[in-house]
């Protein structure tokens, strides 16, 4: 994903399993059950290339493969 700093960004995200979806440097979260779409709405604030991770509930806490995954998305943020 693409976008320009200062842009409004609304993802409306929905998943077809329990987990969470985490910009971390954006400090977004949103947490997923199936068949109920959650919203994020934010300015991009930070120019910059941004991982979006997905943590299944059911993963294990610990141990897991967790932040060492290939990122679901990037989010790449640019100067105006
Ligand atoms: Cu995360």
């Amino acid at each position: 994903m693409r976008v320009k700093k200062g842009d409004r960004i609304r993802w409306r995200i929905s998943s077809d399993a329990p987990g969470a979806l985490h910009a971390h440097a954006y400090h977004l979260e949103a947490r997923l059950v199936p068949g109920q779409p959650v919203e994020l709405a934010f300015v991009a604030f930070a120019t910059g290339r941004f991982r979006i991770e997905w943590h299944p509930t059911d993963g294990k806490a610990a141990g897991d493969k967790g932040h060492h995954a290939p990122p679901l998305a990037t989010l790449e943020v640019h100067p105006q």
